[in-house]
């Protein structure tokens, strides 16, 4: 008999959310778990295409906002076949950011939503995204805010409405696999809401890979 699929749950959130501590324990408590787990970071700053987003995002150099957007995405899809593969296979995927972030940010700058959401169509579904939040008050509070591109209060204002309008289509194009869980409190207290998203989505019955946005 075949074994089982693992699960693609994805991190999003704001600068400055916790999201990567949470992430971090997450797949400890994973693996703590007896599953096989992969984290997968996005960017991905180790390959060529993730190198050109690291130097952008460091403001050494610059990038109309179309190219870098088209640039995000196509990282993502080089390591999509890797996704799907290790999924295959029974592990249970982790990515700390995905394509909601590339359309909340790019949004955030004025470009259409329409033009955000295409590049990234066709790549594999997550079965969970976990989108933190924090106040944007809260955020520019916790440490090493302000050190890259867009870590000013203004555009996390920005790219925090546009998280909302991309949970609404998320939700229509895909049902319910979007959980919003407020990042305010102690991490303590932020890891056991994510453990009880986790273990619904691991609990569910998920179904064969969807594609985003088809
Ligand atoms: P991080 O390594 O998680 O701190 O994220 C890097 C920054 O890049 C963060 O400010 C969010 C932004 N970002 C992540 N993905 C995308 C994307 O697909 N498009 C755009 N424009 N920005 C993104």
């Amino acid at each position: 008999m075949m074994a089982p699929r693992g699960a693609f749950i994805v991190f999003e959130g704001l600068d400055r959310s916790g999201k990567t501590t949470q992430v971090q324990r997450l797949v400890q408590r994973l693996e703590a778990d007896g599953r096989a787990v992969r984290l997968q970071k996005f960017p991905d700053r180790t390959t060529s295409i993730g190198r050109m987003i690291d130097s952008y995002l460091q403001t050494k150099s610059d990038l109309d906002d179309r190219a870098i957007h088209l640039l995000f995405s196509a990282n993502r899809w080089e390591c999509a076949n890797a996704i799907e593969r290790d999924l295959a296979q029974g592990v249970t995927v982790i990515a700390d950011r995905y394509g909601f972030s590339g359309i909340a940010f790019s949004a955030a700058k004025g470009l259409p939503f329409s033009f955000c959401l295409q590049p990234d169509t066709g790549l594999p579904l997550p079965d969970s995204v976990i989108y933190l939040t924090v106040n944007p008050e809260v955020a520019a509070s916790r440490a090493a805010y302000g050190l890259e591109r867009y870590e000013t209060k203004d555009i996390q204002t920005r790219v925090r409405e546009r998280f909302d309008e991309v949970a609404n289509e998320v939700q229509r194009r895909h049902g319910n696999i979007w959980h919003t869980i407020d990042a305010s409190g102690s991490v303590d207290d932020v890891q056991e809401k994510v453990w009880a998203a986790v273990t619904s989505t691991l609990n569910a019955d998920f179904p064969s890979m969807g594609r985003l946005w088809m």
